[in-house]
């Protein structure tokens, strides 16, 4: 298997990727290695849509074996919402604290703070005219602060089911142990190696 490229365009994602990328031996490439590329439009209404078109996408312009990821909070009492929408919940450009603040408005007289992250990685594999798809999920409560200054997104509001502390005071290692994009990476990793 040659190079896998990272095809993202959010460093937090690229940090949590190459750090188990790393500790597992397997060689990637990152978006910021090549020319830049204009980023598609994520228009499709599932995480499982929007990381096929990612995928194809940039397989397509670098004709290469490519991963994408589309990943998002799902909030029950919100009936799944930020969902496919988390990086623009508050509005279009959102930040990471308007959105972190619009939840815990949309959220302040819930009892019900039970959520789930979900990651949908598509590997696109050229030569083989093939996307295979990983998934991985990881379930906790949203807090009704912020906690930890680590990661990115709902990090600091998101405490995963079994931890003492947030997403946010974890380091990426910890993280990737038990979250949804750490999850799924492992099924990328068990693939990648299989000697078929
Ligand atoms: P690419 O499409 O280029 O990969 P992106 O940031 O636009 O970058 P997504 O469309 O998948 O990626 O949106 C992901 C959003 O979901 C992200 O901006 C966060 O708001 C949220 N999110 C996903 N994974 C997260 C995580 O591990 N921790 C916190 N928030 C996360």
């Amino acid at each position: 298997m040659n190079k896998v490229v990272i095809a993202t365009s959010n460093k937090h994602k690229v940090k949590e990727i190459n750090t188990f990328l790393s500790s597992h031996k397997m060689d990637s490439v990152g978006l910021n290695e090549f020319d830049p590329i204009e980023p598609p439009v994520e228009d499709a209404e599932t995480f499982l849509g929007n990381a096929e078109l990612k995928a194809l996408y940039y397989s397509k312009k670098l004709e290469m074996t490519v991963m994408a990821d589309d990943s998002g909070l799902c909030v029950n009492a919100l009936k799944g919402a930020p969902g496919v929408r988390s990086s623009r919940f508050a509005s279009e450009n959102a930040s990471d604290e308007e959105n972190n603040n619009y939840l815990l408005e949309q959220l302040s007289d819930q009892k019900d703070r039970r959520a789930y992250f979900q990651c949908v990685i598509a590997l696109c594999l050229p030569e083989a005219k093939r996307i295979i798809f990983f998934v991985g999920k990881c379930e906790g409560v949203i807090l009704n602060e912020l906690q930890g200054a680590k990661g990115f997104g709902y990090d600091p509001l998101f405490l995963p089911d079994g931890a003492s502390k947030t997403f946010a005071e974890m380091t990426s290692q910890e993280k990737n142990k038990i979250s949804h994009r750490g999850i799924a990476l492992g099924g990328v990793e068990k693939f990648l190696t299989f000697q078929f």
